[in-house]
């Protein structure tokens, strides 16, 4: 067999799961499902809709050993002779699919053990005007669909060394007095605000803008911050780091130093160039 033949079939199936997500999104129902999720967020139908869209395509795969989804409480095992666990937010930033804001789902895939340091890749899916892809394994790559249903290969993703954006989120009169200082001196230094609401777009616009700062910090009404480790923080952690930014939680040199102690556990992040992340650590 082909060497990353299970990786390409695992890709293969998030692009299926793309264009499909893509569809409900267009023309779905926009309302309330009478559930809510394992963190209390009340679900969309779009969101169960989405998660069963990725449940049954991944299921497809004997490659897969289980899934961990935003919108199930625990693990669904797949295979119990698979290699690799994939962890996916199904829907990011759903609660903006009213005002017809971008959107989109993300995948952290581990071979092994639920670990950072068992990544082996990272995809996400942007569905705005266009459906866009990322794809993260030694470098990241963006992929647009085309109008034969294709994803075409655009270019590779790197990030520069400082950039120009300034994505802030958390409630802010719960901002520490560091946390505002180190915003305010950003905005200070010219730097621009960008922030829509959905992690996987703001994180998008930070990352193909060439660089910036995205933070989701603690805040009293977030302790722990509000972005779910397994299937949010660390898909884009890879992917930053990957793309020669850095990632701090404000005390660990990168996100990827976090153990995943619980499926649902939430972290103080930020993302981005190097320039802003030292900016972070240093205060
Ligand atoms: P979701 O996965 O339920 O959509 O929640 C996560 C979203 C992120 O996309 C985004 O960064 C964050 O919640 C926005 O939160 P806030 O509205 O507090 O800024
Ligand atoms: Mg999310």
């Amino acid at each position: 067999m082909q060497k990353g033949y299970k990786m390409q079939e695992i890709i293969k199936a998030v692009q299926d799961i793309a264009i499909k997500i893509s569809e409900v999104l267009k023309y779905g129902d926009l309302g309330y499902a009478t559930s809510s999720n394992a963190t209390g967020d009340t679900q969309l139908k779009l969101d169960i809709l989405s998660d069963e869209i990725i449940e049954n395509r991944l299921k497809e795969l004997k490659c897969v050993s289980s899934i961990i989804s935003e919108e199930k409480e625990s693990p669904l095992l797949i295979d119990k002779d698979g290699e690799y666990i994939i962890a996916y937010d199904p829907l990011d930033g759903s609660s903006l699919v009213d005002v017809n804001f971008a959107v989109g789902s993300i995948f952290g895939i581990y071979k092994g053990a639920l670990d950072a340091k068992n990544l082996v890749a990272a995809i996400y899916t942007v569905y705005g005007p266009r459906v866009e892809l990322v794809v993260c394994q030694d470098d990241v790559r963006l992929f647009r669909l085309d109008r034969a249903g294709e994803f075409k290969f655009i270019k590779t993703l790197e990030l520069k060394e400082k950039g120009k954006l300034n994505a802030t989120g958390g409630t802010q009169k719960g901002w520490s007095d560091s946390h505002r200082s180190m915003i305010k001196s950003l905005f200070d230094d010219g730097y621009r605000l960008r922030y829509s609401g959905a992690m996987v777009s703001d994180l998008h616009q930070v990352l193909l803008k060439g660089g910036g700062l995205f933070s989701y910090p603690a805040t009293p009404d977030a302790p722990n911050g509000k972005l779910r480790l397994a299937f949010e923080v660390l898909p884009f952690a890879y992917i930053y780091e990957k793309a020669g930014g850095a990632t701090t939680n404000g005390v660990n040199s990168s996100l990827l130093d976090i153990k995943i102690e619980q499926t649902h556990q939430t972290t103080p992040c930020y993302f981005g160039s190097k320039f802003e992340i030292d900016r972070v650590r240093n205060g």
